[in-house]
């Protein structure tokens, strides 16, 4: 084999390659709700730092699912100091989006949404529960608020 010949197989080689490591990589910007296996970690990692809900007028509105027996997004994610507005539907039966710590409460009847405001004044970790007795996993129908630090 001739030098030249094996300089033209490797550069072909070299731009296959980069052809396929590009593509790769445009697949996973165009599918990131999709991915499997070993991006399983990452994604839930990112999911619990990002910010919940959209900043309208300066207010972070979040709408929350809520189900039996959990509520959607959990955690909800918001930035201290913030004025956070929970818009509360529920998809099936009464429910409540209560978080003690900071004396919310909010009903939702199926369909229906009910709207809680209030300003993420401190950082940490609050517990939400349901504030409704809703069936047999009423007790064990929970939720997290982060306040995350500026
Ligand atoms: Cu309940």
């Amino acid at each position: 084999m001739s030098k030249r010949l094996v300089i033209v197989i490797a550069g072909i080689a070299l731009i296959a390659l980069v052809a396929v490591y590009s593509a790769s990589q445009a697949d996973r910007v165009h599918k990131p709700d999709h991915q499997h296996g070993d991006h399983e970690t990452q994604v839930a990692t990112s999911a619990t730092s990002e910010l919940s809900g959209q900043l309208q007028d300066g207010v972070r509105v979040v709408k929350v699912r809520a189900f039996k027996y959990g509520f959607d997004p959990d955690p909800i994610v918001v930035k201290v100091g913030e004025k956070v507005r929970l818009e509360v539907t529920s998809s099936d039966v009464r429910h409540g989006l209560g978080i003690s710590d900071i004396d919310v409460n909010v009903l939702t009847l199926k369909g229906k949404t009910g709207v809680a405001e209030f300003i993420a004044e401190e950082a940490g970790e609050f517990h939400v529960h349901c504030s409704v007795y809703c069936g047999a996993g009423h007790g064990k129908m929970h939720g997290l608020l982060v306040v995350l630090e500026r």
